[in-house]
């Protein structure tokens, strides 16, 4: 069938639209017409070409919601109608990795994933007879996609796509990291750096689990409103800082925090949120993603005296358990997504929302199909 899409034909260049044929669903897989796709820092990270493993031409996007047109052979947990949420992490609950019950790291269709093709090794999508890569195994940017079953979390059918496909990337992230990795407990000190799209979701984490002080951490006054307006209790612009941070977080925390959230991908950044832990048993979770080729560095005596140094992907979620559950908590009030969706474009817009992006305006940017 053909499709509209916004094409990344190279590294560097913005998007093209242009009418793509797609192939339906084979053995395992779903087709899903789109409805609704936010602008996430990765995909831009992968369009600029600063992403080793990125490939091109593609079609990038991975923060989708749509509705399921057809299914494949052998599809048992889907059918037509359905409202799903593309999952980049996908769970097939049945390989070594989802057995162990012990990461969300599903590995089931791990390589073919990243070499942007369907599990059989093959894409769906082609432009002019010559095929294009998938991306993240979900290809967001466009009215249509197919995605293996695995990697699609069905949701209510009364949940708004251009609120809930936040929930495909950003929400799921920051919230998981604060409830499935770091574990935060009720009357905990946190410090969060980085007030963009993840540490907000990071900040209403920590409100709905109890934390008592949520410090955040940012180069932007602008982003303080919104932040105290999700949970924040202090803020701390390092610029304004006369010394060293990491020593005035220790005093502002009495001590250093019981968990703290880099949510920048900025190395530097890392090292100030482990060492701005509390002795003895202060956790630093990792979600930013640093740039290509980048290390992290700290003194080791900064774990031999108890700090922790984690990491997350997707926030811990296992995806088509979890996700439902989220969209649960948007649609019962409990958790805001309205207030962090600051645009709405159409698919012929997309390189704007692109420089919304970089230009560091508004919060997430959302293409309505
Ligand atoms: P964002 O650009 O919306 O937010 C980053 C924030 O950091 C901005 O408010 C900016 O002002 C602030 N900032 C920049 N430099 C700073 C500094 N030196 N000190 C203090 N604050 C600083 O980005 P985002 O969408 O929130 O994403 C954050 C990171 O999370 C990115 O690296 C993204 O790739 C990553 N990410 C990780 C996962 C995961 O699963 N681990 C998922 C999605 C996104
Ligand atoms: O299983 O090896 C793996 C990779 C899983 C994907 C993890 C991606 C998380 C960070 C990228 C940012 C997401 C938008
Ligand atoms: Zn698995």
């Amino acid at each position: 069938m053909d499709i509209r899409a916004a094409v990344a034909h190279a590294p560097g260049q913005p998007l093209t639209l242009e009418t793509v044929q797609l192939d339906g669903p084979r053995s395992g897989e779903v087709l899903v017409e789109i409805k609704a796709t936010g602008l996430c820092h990765t995909d831009a990270y992968t369009l600029s070409g600063k992403d080793p493993e990125g490939l091109f031409p593609a079609i990038l996007g991975h923060e989708g919601a749509g509705v399921v047109v057809e299914v494949g052979a052998g599809v048992t947990s889907l059918q037509a109608g359905d409202h799903v949420i593309p999952l980049y992490v996908p769970e097939c609950r049945n390989c070594e990795f989802c057995l162990s019950q012990k990461t969300n790291l599903c590995q089931a269709i791990r390589l073919t994933q990243g070499r942007g093709m369907m599990p059989d090794g093959s894409s769906r999508f082609s432009l002019q007879g010559k095929p294009l890569h998938h991306y993240m195994g979900t290809s967001t940017f466009a009215n249509y996609t197919v995605v293996p079953e695995i990697a699609l979390a069905k949701i209510r059918p009364d949940a708004p796509f251009d609120k809930v496909c936040y929930i495909g990337c950003g929400v799921t992230t920051g919230l998981g990291a604060v409830i499935n990795t770091a574990k935060v407990e009720p009357g905990s000190k946190v410090i969060v750096f980085g007030l963009g799209g993840i540490g907000l979701n990071v900040i209403q984490g920590a409100r709905l689990v109890g934390a008592d002080m949520i410090v955040g951490v940012d180069i932007n006054d602008r982003k303080r409103p919104l932040a105290e307006k999700f949970g924040m209790t202090h803020f701390v612009n390092p610029q304004e800082v006369a010394g060293d941070l990491v020593t005035c977080l220790l005093d502002l925390t009495h001590g250093g925090a019981d968990y703290t959230f880099e949510c920048i991908g900025n190395v530097d950044i890392m090292r100030q949120a482990l060492e701005s832990c509390h002795k003895g048993w202060g956790e630093s979770i990792i979600i930013g993603v640093a740039g290509s080729g980048e290390e992290i560095r700290t003194r080791p005596f900064q774990l031999v005296t108890g700090r922790v140094w984690r990491g997350t992907a997707f926030g811990g979620a296992k995806g088509r358990t979890d996700v439902p559950k989220i969209v649960d908590w948007y649609m019962n009030g409990k958790i805001n997504i309205d207030d962090l969706i600051t645009h709405t474009l159409p698919l012929d817009q997309i390189n704007e929302g692109f420089e919304l992006m970089h230009h560091g305006e508004g919060i997430r940017s959302v293409v309505v199909f």
